[in-house]
């Protein structure tokens, strides 16, 4: 029997198995790769360590010395009453509610903290404190600052005249890092959502005070012994998710595009193939842009291009991962070369001369990694360090910018004669065009005399687009890499659904050519895509990087102002969806959309089913108060028809139901929709 044993165990299974690992050939090989050398990656320590049961249904409760108290549902369900309760006698609900809010505040804390960077640099650039950054929007200078009540214009002589440039960019700074701890008032970008949303926010009074403010308050309120109402909880948690998406977030996207531009459509490519086995590679992974915009232009600059070639090879390719690729490729195009489940991968090549990391999604096992290769893993942000000693920490600070990237570059340069393993690159790659915005959405589908969305409002109702979804957000190595982003994204535009994509979903969808408006033709709806083959969009618009979810936000706020459907963003044909989340990011995004009146689904698990009657007011009430509402479905396909189901139900209450019926489809059209 102990014999037995002991084979069964020999059996188990210590590596991940590619194929079921990921859908991405290039992903494949590169774990294939990393198993024959023996190099330990996320897929393998997914096989195992598995999850806590309790855990994962949110019923764990750790928020003083007396627990960890875990509330597992009984056998069969719960009969009668729910007598579940913690050593102080917290019940499920309270406990699924304190840890989902914390999520909250995690991820909230996350996006503002990284807005808040943004805006110090932007004071920095706005009074001329270095040489390194400029800002480049003026345009966007003078409309952010009219929502920040800051004066455009000055009366000279009787007359109203332009603000002074540099005078208004400091005001907006002063005006914009106010926003995180100001002691009277409201979060001022709140009031850019409709007036509808807003007075629903008013009434049920989540209008938040402060970024900082609302993030504190949950950490108070969820500690042992204050606050034990799980409506109240989560009535903090809706603040502090609007201060994020409404606040932070945007905060961080505007002022970016003030300082480094406002992207605009440009083409590229993404997946590992980006890289090139006979260049310097430089992969820039976080969030933040602020370093990687100025390492974009050091690596791009012929000094640097010169050195690469002293030393032998033929340039530097810069490439990203997660969502610091995601704000390089909007503005500059530098490709994508993988997803958050990828970023061990890039090194696997052997190809990988230094990998930079500034903040979030970054795994500490990128140095166990790095140090079977030749590859530099530089930290450089002071909040986000690695305890490995191969770690080098080069400390990014605005006031020396040029000189910290150029420190950067060198390192990768120099290291570039100093691979040590073979090198494999992967061949696949896809061509993208990435890009876009609320400005870009409004000229594309408005055209040049109609710069508006009333183009993409009259195609909404019309029916040839049946409704927009809003497809966000991680990996989760809990399930199989990018299966479930591209099978959600799919079904979508095969049913008339345009996308606008964000983080790695975007990204995934690149790796996958959807990001192109050929793709159109291949895999939409007869009235998508002829909309995308008409005005030469594709049908998955990549709006940017976990902050740019504000971007949705605004482009639904434009739909709504754009007229003939509905007073507010719940009245919208839309949903939004996370197929494969996994951050606490994830679920600040999803609770902000929920908040602004968007169903919500999300994939791969939710922390709330241990706790029913907690998981029924996510799920239910809160359409009554707030017109958006939860949802966990795993199967993508199901996922997305749930998407497609509200969708109708919106279009049945606006009355363009019948629109849609008249699209007629031919043979020809269902037979492709039928084999994509
Ligand atoms: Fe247990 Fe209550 Fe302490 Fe949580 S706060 S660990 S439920 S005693
Ligand atoms: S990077 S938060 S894994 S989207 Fe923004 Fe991707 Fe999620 Fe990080």
């Amino acid at each position: 029997m102990a014999a037995e044993k002991q084979v069964k165990a020999e059996k188990k299974a210590t590596v991940a198995d590619p194929e079921a690992a990921s859908i991405d050939a290039a992903t494949q090989q590169m774990i294939r790769r990393a198993q024959e050398l023996g190099v330990e990656t996320v897929f393998d320590r997914a096989v195992t360590m598995k999850p806590c049961n309790i855990g994962t249904q949110g019923i764990c409760c750790k928020n003083c010395g007396m627990g960890p108290c875990r509330l597992p549902l009984p056998k069969g369900g719960i009969q009668g009453e729910d007598t579940r309760k913690g050593l102080c006698g917290a019940s499920p609900n309270t406990i699924a509610a304190r840890n989902f809010i914390r999520m909250i505040a995690g991820g909230a804390a996350a996006h503002s903290d990284h807005g808040r960077a943004v805006a110090e640099v932007f004071m920095t650039a706005a009074r001329k404190e270095t040489d390194a950054y400029r800002i480049k929007d003026t345009h966007k200078l003078r409309q952010v600052a009219k929502w920040l009540d800051v004066d455009t214009e000055v009366e000279v002589d009787g007359e109203m005249k332009d603000r002074d440039l540099d005078e208004l960019a400091v005001e907006v700074g002063e005006k914009a890092l106010a926003e995180w701890g100001k002691a009277e008032g409201e979060v001022l970008f709140a009031k850019r959502a409709p007036k509808a949303r807003y007075e629903i926010w008013k009434k049920q009074g989540v209008v938040p005070r402060n970024i900082d403010r609302e993030i504190v308050e949950i950490m108070h309120r969820t500690h042992i012994g204050v606050d034990q109402d799980y409506k109240n909880l989560m009535k903090q948690g809706t603040r502090a998710a609007i201060g994020d998406g409404w606040g932070g977030s945007m905060l961080a996207t505007e002022l970016q595009d003030i300082l480094f531009g406002t992207p605009y459509p440009l083409s590229s490519e993404a997946n590992l193939g980006v890289m090139k086995a006979d260049m310097v590679n430089l992969v820039i992974h976080g969030h933040e842009p602020v370093l990687s915009e100025i390492i974009v232009a050091v690596a791009g600059s012929q000094k640097w291009q010169d050195y690469a070639k002293s030393k032998g090879a033929k340039g530097i390719q810069l490439s990203g991962i997660c969502c610091t690729a995601n704000e390089v490729l909007q503005r500059h195009g530098v490709p994508p070369c993988g997803t958050f489940l990828q970023q061990e991968l890039a090194i696997i090549t052997g190809a990988c001369d230094a990998m930079v990391v500034d903040i979030q999604c970054i795994f500490q096992n990128l140095a166990n990694v790095a140090k079977c290769f030749h590859t530099k893993l530089i930290t450089t942000h002071p909040i986000a360090r690695m305890e490995q000693d191969n770690v080098i920490h080069i400390e990014f600070d605005e006031h020396h910018a040029m000189e910290d990237a150029e420190k950067i570059v060198k390192l990768a340069v120099d290291n570039y004669g100093n691979r040590k393993t073979e090198v494999m690159i992967p061949k696949q790659k896809a061509s993208i065009i990435a890009g876009f915005g609320v400005e870009s959405i409004e000229y594309h589908l408005g055209g040049t005399f109609r710069g508006s969305y009333y183009t993409l409002n009259d195609n909404i109702i019309n029916g040839r687009i049946r409704g927009i979804g809003g497809v966000v957000g991680c990996n989760n190595a809990r399930t199989r890499h990018n299966e479930g982003h591209i099978e959600v994204v799919k079904e979508l535009i095969k049913n008339d659904v345009i996308v606008l994509t964000t983080g790695c979903n975007a990204i995934a969808c690149a790796m996958e050519g959807l990001l192109t408006p050929e793709t159109a033709g291949v895999f939409c709806g007869p009235g998508l895509a002829e909309v995308c083959e008409t005005v030469g969009i594709p049908p998955v618009l990549h709006l940017g990087s976990c902050v740019d979810n504000s971007r949705i936000l605004l482009a639904a706020a434009e739909v709504v102002k754009a007229g003939g459907l509905g007073n507010d963003i719940s009245d919208l044909p839309a949903a939004g969806s996370a197929p494969e989340w996994m951050s606490e990011k994830a679920i600040s995004i999803g609770h902000y959309f929920v908040a602004s009146g968007v169903y919500t689904v999300f994939g791969v698990t939710l922390p709330v089913t241990g706790a029913p009657v907690f998981q029924d007011y996510l799920f239910e009430e809160f359409e009554k108060m707030y017109g958006g509402m939860w949802d966990l479905e795993v199967d993508p396909i199901k996922h997305a028809r749930k998407m497609i189901a509200h969708i109708d139900k919106k279009r049945k209450a606006l009355g363009i139901d019948k629109a849609r019926e008249r699209i007629l489809v031919d043979m020809d059209s269902r037979r492709a929709m039928e084999s994509a």
